[in-house]
């Protein structure tokens, strides 16, 4: 928020009444009054504090008069009489009072005067008009409240203030004649609410008013998005088990994609940490109700028995406001180890990884990359030696934990195989860490002479462990056709298992993404986004050039790995399919605006899909929260330390998918390279 329109009045009367060297107190003599001086600290308090009086038909005796509708009896005859929100609010989305100026008594529920300039307040409940289509809550607009009582939740406030309808929601602002009435009373009763809501516009009838939030028939809500959670401190629920992408789980389809859309929408809720403050120093949203760091996470897919605070309007989207931790269960533990089960002690295993721009040039101002072809790029990645040395951390942890013996990587520099490369950098941090020694794969032609993987600044590459697998012959690239441009230039190697002598073909790939626009291709609204086409031609040219054996390996056997950025349905998949590969993966790699599926892919050509053992997705990096990543930007120094760790996990934004393979388990050896592919 920025600011609500002509506060200082309103603040000059506020200081004026509350000011006691002003001598003007609005003392009707039955409502407590608090005398701050100019610091705003509490120097008297005059009759009537908790005793409960002065409110609406609630504090009336029976038979009583309420003794507050109309109040100005007396000395404040400027007051406009004491009314019930309800009455503000009206039933509309926008009340109908707006530059109105009215009074209000009822119970402060959230003071966000330090977040989000303001308080709400709600009526207590025998103010409650039973009508379920009035709200009876409003926030109250105090960007100044130096010079007004102390409050907190639970007193009973009086005030002055002028109706607004500020970015769709109801406040009042231009405040005067703040007092507290009465200490410690109790809050309104929470309003149960269960997702999912088909039209949110409905909300408006429970707006600023304490709710609990449960998913349908009372379950618990999901984690659905973390990305903002360092940012803005909020995350997004949703009912029903996490919000899936159309595409993961549908074909692609115009009619359908808007439904789920419409759909996904009225099973989420947004969580907010009652601030507008960006990257707080706090964090609130932990499991267990504990503040975020390293060690306590909140993973996608954890659960919330219910969400519990004030529903609130503010940019643009419904949200639940919470000043408070909510008892989050870890749910979704984080997985140590790939699962060794679904791999089925596979005596080789191959993992597809996509490492999110890792880059040892550092991305500053000046720094330049070149590629092998020698055109230059700025850098992406680590900004500082230590984002780098944190970047490098987590990501050798993440290779040696999967426990892989290949690993195709995508986003690493195009700088070459140098000494210095990025990819050499890499593999010398891994040896660094002991255990066993790994090496990287050069694509030279048949002179020997490197070839360059393109002229993007990112590309992608292999690296393996010399005691388990061989090279056998040269890696080749594809820079041609669906490759120059967009799609990244694929790279093939043929090893050969040490073990059994067996031989297979590694294909690795990174497909255009669905972000910025290529050729035109804007996303058609099947759900499939940005650059379809592209990502189509990329599959049918990687399959007929794989067809050509360009190894020479003479081996059907080839697994195509890599971040495809295409969700399981799409056609970049079915394409592949109808290749003649099977998809081993099953399950999510990547989030995005809170859906979940899978950019990243394995297939296998028809030979290889009798050797494979098993396939799993490790969940280390999309359901964590992107605020536990390496980068030290926009986190003080104690979040620098308290939100990273060494281990594993959030070392990318892509989780790697690790499939086992046995080259030995043939049941027959495979027939030549001919006619076994499409
Ligand atoms: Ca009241
Ligand atoms: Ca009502
Ligand atoms: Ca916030
Ligand atoms: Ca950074």
């Amino acid at each position: 928020m920025t600011a609500s329109p002509a506060a200082t009045t309103a603040d000059r009367n506020v200081l004026d009444r509350s000011d006691d060297t002003s001598g003007v107190i609005n003392h009707n003599g039955n409502d407590a009054i608090v005398l701050t001086n100019a610091e705003g600290n509490t120097q008297d308090t005059v009759d009537g504090l908790g005793t409960g009086n002065a409110d609406t038909s609630a504090d009336a005796a029976p038979g009583e008069t309420p003794p507050d509708t109309p109040d100005n009896n007396g000395d404040d005859m400027d007051l406009p009489p004491v009314e019930l929100i309800s009455t503000i609010q009206g039933s509309t989305m926008s009340s109908e009072r707006v530059g109105d100026e009215v009074s209000v008594e009822a119970i402060v529920t959230l003071d966000a005067r330090d977040g989000l300039d303001g308080f709400f307040l709600q009526e207590e409940d025998a103010d409650n008009d039973g009508d379920d289509t009035t709200s009876e809550g409003i926030f109250v607009y105090l960007p100044d409240d130096s010079s007004v009582a102390d409050f907190t939740v639970g007193d009973r406030m009086r005030l002055t203030g002028t109706v607004e309808q500020y970015q769709g929601k109801t406040e009042l602002t231009d405040v005067r004649s703040l007092d507290v009435t009465a200490r410690d009373q109790p809050l309104p009763t929470l309003t149960e609410l269960d997702l999912p809501i088909e039209d949110k516009s409905t909300l408006s009838a429970r707006e600023s008013m304490l709710v609990r939030i449960t998913g349908e028939d009372g379950t618990p809500l999901a984690v659905t998005d973390t990305h903002e959670l360092g940012r803005y401190g909020t995350t997004t629920l949703s009912s029903g088990g996490r919000l899936a992408q159309y595409t993961e789980i549908n074909a692609p389809d115009q009619a359908g994609y808007q439904q789920w859309l419409d759909q996904i929408e009225s099973r989420s809720i947004l969580l907010d940490d009652a601030s507008n403050a960006q990257n707080p120093e706090r964090i609130l949203f932990g499991r267990g109700g504990e503040p975020l760091s390293a060690d306590n996470t909140l993973r996608g897919g954890d659960t919330l028995a219910s969400a519990t605070g004030v529903l609130d309007f503010a940019h643009q989207q419904w949200r639940v406001q919470s000043d408070q931790g909510l008892d989050f269960q870890p749910a979704n533990p984080r997985p140590e180890q790939p699962d060794a089960q679904a791999l089925e002690d596979a005596p080789l295993k191959v993992a597809s990884f996509n490492v999110l721009n890792y880059f040892e040039t550092l991305d500053r101002s000046g720094h330049q990359i070149t590629t092998p072809e020698g055109t230059e790029h700025s850098p992406r990645g680590a900004n500082s030696e230590q984002e780098l040395a944190r970047q490098q951390d987590k990501l050798v942890s993440a290779i040696i934990d999967s426990d892989a013996d290949i690993v195709g990587l995508m986003e690493l520099a195009n700088d070459g195989y140098g000494d210095d490369s990025s990819i050499a950098g890499l593999v010398e941090a891994l040896n660094a860490r002991g255990g066993a020694q790994w090496d990287y794969i050069t694509p030279r032609d048949d002179s020997g002479n490197v070839v360059s993987p393109g002229s993007d600044a990112i590309a992608v590459g292999l690296i393996y462990q010399g005691d388990s697998v061989t090279p056998a012959g040269n890696a080749a690239v594809n820079t041609s056709g669906a490759f120059a441009t967009g799609n990244r230039t694929p790279m093939l190697q043929t090893f050969q298992d040490n073990g059994s002598g067996e031989t297979f073909s590694i294909a690795v790939n990174h497909f255009k993404s669905k972000g910025s626009v290529i050729n035109g291709e804007e996303a058609t609204g099947d759900g499939q986004g940005n650059n379809n086409p592209t990502r189509v031609e990329a599959a049918k040219q990687l399959s007929a050039w794989i067809g050509t054996d360009p190894t020479g390996s003479g081996d059907s056997d080839v697994l195509i790995i890599g971040d495809l950025n295409s969700y399981a349905m799409e056609d970049p998949i079915t394409t592949l399919q109808n290749e003649g590969y099977t998809l081993l993966d099953k399950d999510y790699s990547y989030s995005h605006d809170g859906q979940w599926g899978s950019l990243d892919h394995a297939l296998a050509s028809e030979s290889m899909s009798d050797q494979v053992t098993g396939v799993t997705t490790w969940h280390i990096n999309a359901d964590e929260p992107t605020v536990l990543d390496y980068n030290t930007e926009y986190k003080s120094s104690e979040q620098v330390n308290a939100l990273y760790s060494d281990g594993p996990f959030r070392a990318s934004d892509h989780d790697p998918i690790i499939i086992g393979i046995d080259p030995s388990s043939k049941a027959q050896q495979s027939a030549g390279f001919q006619g076994r592919l499409k």
